[in-house]
Parts: structure tokens; sequence; C-alpha cells
């Protein structure tokens, strides 16, 4: 009784979750939100389809958050697409999936212009093929002057080469002299990290069941909110996204009451 009670309290009141968090809670929405988009080829598995149809319906999930994410005033959105450790599936399905941004770009990408979006990439280039890179380059460019969302594909990421590289390049700068031992602070080495423009994460999202960071972001997420769902990404939704906001939302209001 009390459910049912309550079940047409929700739908007879206009005040619907999405409403609540853009119009109440304006000021504690992530800035940023980092997702690990994981579970399209066990989606696929459990229809008998192929793993590249889990990663295609997948793409299209990808379209439907950037959208909501931008309604909502997030201000960077960073997905990992393709991770270093990703050239070990089949060569099959690592063609497939290098095809992917091209077609993500050339179905949406007029749209996400149309939405202020701007589109950045964050990993190792060098190893993309062309027509891969020249897609999201020839993005990147379309949108360089967008204000609203950022979408920031890790696509041949590794966050502990990403590590490795900063750790170098600051060494470099001490051997000529650019920078002192001493100065290397945590803002400092943040600023060689492939993230430099960004703030750190504020929300860790991953999806279908998996309770680990898979060498993703493990400096930028030191801080952050983590929050798991065992929906796999391609069932991925707006009610998803809204409910992982609203986690955090509830949490940053304990953790302010103290
Ligand atoms: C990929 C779809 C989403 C689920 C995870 C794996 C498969 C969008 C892109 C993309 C990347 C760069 C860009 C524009 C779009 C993408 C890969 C895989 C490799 F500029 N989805 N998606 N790239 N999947």
């Amino acid at each position: 009784m009390l459910n049912k009670i309550n079940l047409w309290k929700k739908s007879s009141n206009s005040s619907t979750l999405r409403d609540r968090i853009v119009n109440t809670k304006q000021h504690s929405i992530p800035s940023h939100i980092a997702i690990i988009m994981d579970g399209n080829g066990r989606w696929a598995k459990r229809r008998a389809l192929p793993r590249i149809a889990g990663h295609h319906e997948g793409m299209k999930v990808v379209r439907k958050i950037t959208k909501l994410a931008n309604q909502l005033g997030v201000k960077v959105l960073t997905l990992y697409a393709f991770s270093t450790e990703n050239w070990k599936r089949p060569k099959s399905e690592v063609d497939y999936l290098m095809k992917l941004p091209e077609e993500f770009l050339g179905t949406f990408l007029p749209e996400l212009i149309e939405e202020n979006v701007q589109v950045k990439m964050m990993g190792n280039k060098e190893q993309l093929p062309t027509y891969t890179l020249n897609a999201i380059e020839k993005a990147m460019v379309d949108t360089k002057d967008n204000t609203g969302l950022v979408l920031n594909f890790a696509l041949n990421y590794g966050s502990r080469v990403e590590i490795l590289e900063a750790v170098k390049h600051v060494l470099n700068d001490c051997k000529s002299g650019i920078m002192n031992e001493n100065e290397i602070t945590e803002d400092v080495f943040s600023s060689y990290l492939m993230t430099s423009e960004f703030n750190d994460p504020d929300l860790l999202i991953r999806t279908s069941g998996e309770i680990r960071l898979s060498n993703f972001m493990l400096w930028q997420l030191a801080y952050s909110e983590f929050w798991f769902t065992d929906t796999l990404w391609p069932d991925f939704n707006e009610e998803d996204l809204l409910d992982a906001v609203d986690a955090y939302q509830s949490r940053q209001r304990r953790f302010g009451g103290v």
C-alpha cells in the first residue's frame, strides 16, 4: 500500500528526478564525470550477437549520455573508449573499434556542433590508424571554439604510461633548468598529465559490475566519488546517469553536513 501511494505521488508530481537535479542542485552538479564504458561484449554475447554489435550499440549510448550531461551543465565528460591494453584483442575487433570514431563523428558531429560540444582526445595518437586520427582531428578543429560540454575521449590511453611520460618530462625540465626539483608540487605535476587543462573528475562511473580502475586516470581519481552499476554499457540510459548524479549529490550533502 505504501508503495502504491509513493508511486502515485511520484507520477502525479511534476518534479521529476531530472528537474530536481537541474533546478535545485545546480551548485553540486559534478563538473567533471569520467566513465569506464564496460560490458559491450557481454551485452552482445547475451543476445548471441558478435562483440562488435555491442560496441556499435555502446556508441549510440555515448551520444545519448553526452546530450544529457551537457544539458545538466556538466563541464567535462571523459570516456574510456580504448585502453592501451585493448590492442591484445582479436585483430578483427580492434579494426572495428578503430572505425568507430569515424562512424560516430560522421553521424553525430553536426548535432554536437549544434549543441556547442567541444570534442577532445587524450591518449597516444602515434599507434592510431590515419583514418581514425584524421576524423578525430577534424572534429577537434571544427569544435575548438565551442563553449559547452567538453567531450574528452580516452583513446589508446593508459594511466601508468601517462604518469611515466610526465615524470620523464619533469626530469627533462629540471635537467635543462626550466624548473627546480623543489618546485614539483601536486599541481605542477598535474600540469604535465594529459588532463592538464581539466579539473580532476568529481565522479567516476563504471558499468557492468567490475569494481576496478583498469589503468584509468590513477592520479586524477585520487579524491573522486566512485559509482558502480551492474548495468551493461549498451543498456545504460539517461535514468542511470541521473541516478549516479543523484548518488553523488547525496554524498556531497552528507559530507557538507558533518
Ligand atoms: C567506441 C563505443 C562506446 C563503448 C566503448 C567501446 C566501443 C565513440 C568513440 C569515439 C572516439 C573518439 C572520437 C569520437 C568517438 C569510440 C572507440 C570505441 C575506439 F573522437 N565510441 N567509441 N571509440 N565504443
